[in-house]
């Protein structure tokens, strides 16, 4: 598991030179940027059951066999797993987002998850949908400029859009 920082590091020493101006110019970007990316994490985290709770919710609108006998959210056992789900989903975006880096979400959730969705007989697919969900408003809740300092958040946006697609491609 890496952050933005630890990256560069081994990136550097891989091989075997000191970091380059680019390099450093980022991560010195990032600090500069600091306060809105904690600012980010901050309402993705105190947001994350709303976020979950809409994304599912327009999920089993839009493909309601997954609720009807025999779909894949149906008992609540299965639909409790599938919110859990989410939620880790989101959990690790939110981990990855604080990071600047996306391995803790690619290590620790993501590896293997396909397969354990292929062996389950889940539909990698709706749980991508739900991703998508979960993005859209995770999105808009970071963009929301409501009752603080405006500034350009439209890189961090993208960073967060970004984790979310790389957990739907590697579900679907
Ligand atoms: C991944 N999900 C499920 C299981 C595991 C995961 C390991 C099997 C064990 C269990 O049931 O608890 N666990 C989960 C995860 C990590 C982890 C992401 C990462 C660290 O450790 N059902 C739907 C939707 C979708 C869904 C499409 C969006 O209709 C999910 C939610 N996941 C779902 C369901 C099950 C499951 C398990 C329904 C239960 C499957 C079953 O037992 O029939």
């Amino acid at each position: 598991m890496l952050d933005a920082f630890a990256k560069v590091v081994s990136q550097a020493d891989a091989k075997g030179e000191f970091l380059s101006g680019a390099q450093f110019d980022a991560l010195a970007n990032m600090v500069k940027e600091g306060n809105k990316r904690l600012d980010t994490v901050n309402r993705i985290t105190s947001n994350a059951s709303t976020i979950v709770a809409n994304a599912a919710r327009a999920l089993f609108e839009e493909q309601p066999q997954l609720v009807q006998p025999g779909g894949n959210a149906y008992t609540n056992r299965r639909m409790a797993a599938c919110l859990r789900d989410m939620e880790i989903i989101l959990r690790y975006v939110s981990y990855a987002t604080l990071a600047g880096d996306s391995s803790v979400l690619d290590d620790r959730c993501l590896n293997g998850l396909r397969e354990t969705y292929q062996a389950l007989g889940v539909p990698g697919g709706s749980v991508a949908a739900g991703v998508s969900k979960m993005k859209d408003a995770a999105v808009s809740i970071v963009n929301d400029t409501n009752g603080i300092t405006k500034g350009d958040c439209s890189a961090l946006a993208s960073e967060v859009a970004s984790y979310f697609d790389r957990a739907a491609s590697a579900v679907a």
